[in-house]
């Protein structure tokens, strides 16, 4: 199928190299996922810097944010011969029975004033904070509300992954507002405005067992406290999204309803982006549903990397019609790519779940 998105000739636009370390003992080994936004003419992204400790042959070791520890954080190390070690996937491992990371992440501001060629700053905006964070915090969605720009994240820790919320007016201070979804829960985006009189979030619950990794939405009176949980979207058997979906950024409102664009993968882990369109007065009601991808890995630098053959967005700007996503390609390095909203509508079809 010919694909929807045109990538920027100039991708990848940011690699790890191009953001130093937090401390002089970490190496960055990847930069992805970032949340975008505008801010006083700039373009601004909010990056995923996960890290790990420098590589030493014959162990997996891996950070972990611990403030009893010198510099607030502790280094767990196990030797690959270890019989309790499960090393499996690039991303995770498990030890003793429970699972751990393999980096540790903060998130970064860049800055950009052609919304291409990007300046990342050399400390991290936004760390883990609390036992809840421990492991990091990942894949922030930015939304300007009501004055504010408002930052869902995923928090992860030994208790499990949850939807973080914090704010801020000047990208100098931050509030934070604790976790708005408690685990295990990821993937959440506010819309940009309140839906008949509420505002209105998309989150990721994973089942256990019974359901699976879904797309849902909730209202809240005011950001902080979430209720009327509807799914609003399943994972398809036999299709690319047939594993786990997740919402991306925040829903665009087009003349036919809400826009989603959402990341699905498949058994083997092989991420794709889709689309959604929902009512716009009742974004419960599924419209239509992209059937194919409209982006897919297949660059060289989404194929190969940290982990291969993967393109996932939590972040966009628009410009009229023209929508311009960052994604993480590979979870390695940043990239962009430019779409127009009629050209997604026009790819449309009615959903067959
Ligand atoms: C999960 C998240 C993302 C990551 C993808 C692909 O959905 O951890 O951050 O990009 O997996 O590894």
């Amino acid at each position: 199928m010919q694909e929807l998105m045109n990538r920027f000739p100039e991708n990848p636009l940011l690699r790890p190299a191009d953001a130093p370390p937090s401390r002089a003992d970490m190496v960055v080994e990847c930069l992805l996922n970032p949340g975008a936004f505008r801010y006083q003419g700039r373009t601004g992204l909010l990056l995923r810097v996960a890290e790990r400790p420098q590589p030493e042959e014959g162990w997996v070791s891996t950070p972990l944010l611990d403030p009893t520890s010198e510099g607030g954080i502790r280094i767990l190390r196990i030797r690959k011969d270890d019989p309790d070690l499960l090393f499996t996937d690039p991303r995770v491992f498990s030890y003793k029975g429970r699972a751990y990371l393999t980096t540790l992440s903060h998130l970064r501001l860049a800055w950009s004033n052609d919304g291409v060629h990007f300046t990342v700053e050399p400390q991290p905006a936004l760390v883990g904070v609390g036992d809840h964070e421990a492991f990091g915090i990942e894949d922030c969605r930015v939304e300007f509300i009501g004055g504010r720009y408002w930052l869902t994240y995923s928090a992860v820790s030994a208790f499990g992954v949850g939807a973080g919320l914090a704010s801020t007016t000047d990208w100098q201070t931050y509030t934070r507002h604790g976790m708005i979804f408690p685990p295990h829960n990821k993937d959440c985006a506010l819309f940009p405005e309140p839906v008949a009189g509420k505002y209105r979030a998309f989150h990721r619950p994973s089942g256990l067992g019974m359901g699976g990794n879904f797309i849902w939405t909730s209202s809240s009176p005011d950001l902080l406290h979430w209720g009327d949980h509807r799914c609003i979207a399943t994972t398809r058997p036999g299709l690319w999204d047939s594993e786990r979906i997740g919402a991306g950024a925040a829903p665009i409102l087009t003349d036919r309803g809400w826009l989603v664009i959402y990341h699905g993968a498949d058994a083997k882990s092989r991420y794709c982006l889709g689309a959604l369109l929902l009512d716009r007065n009742d974004p419960t009601r599924v419209l239509a549903r992209s059937v194919d991808p409209i982006l897919e890995p297949v660059a060289p630098y989404e194929i190969t990397g940290f982990f291969g053959k993967v393109v996932f967005t939590n972040g966009h700007v628009c410009d009229g019609d023209q929508i311009t996503i960052y994604y993480g390609a590979a979870d390695s390095v940043i990239c962009g790519a430019t779409v127009s909203t009629a050209r997604i509508l026009a790819a449309l079809a009615l959903p067959k779940n």
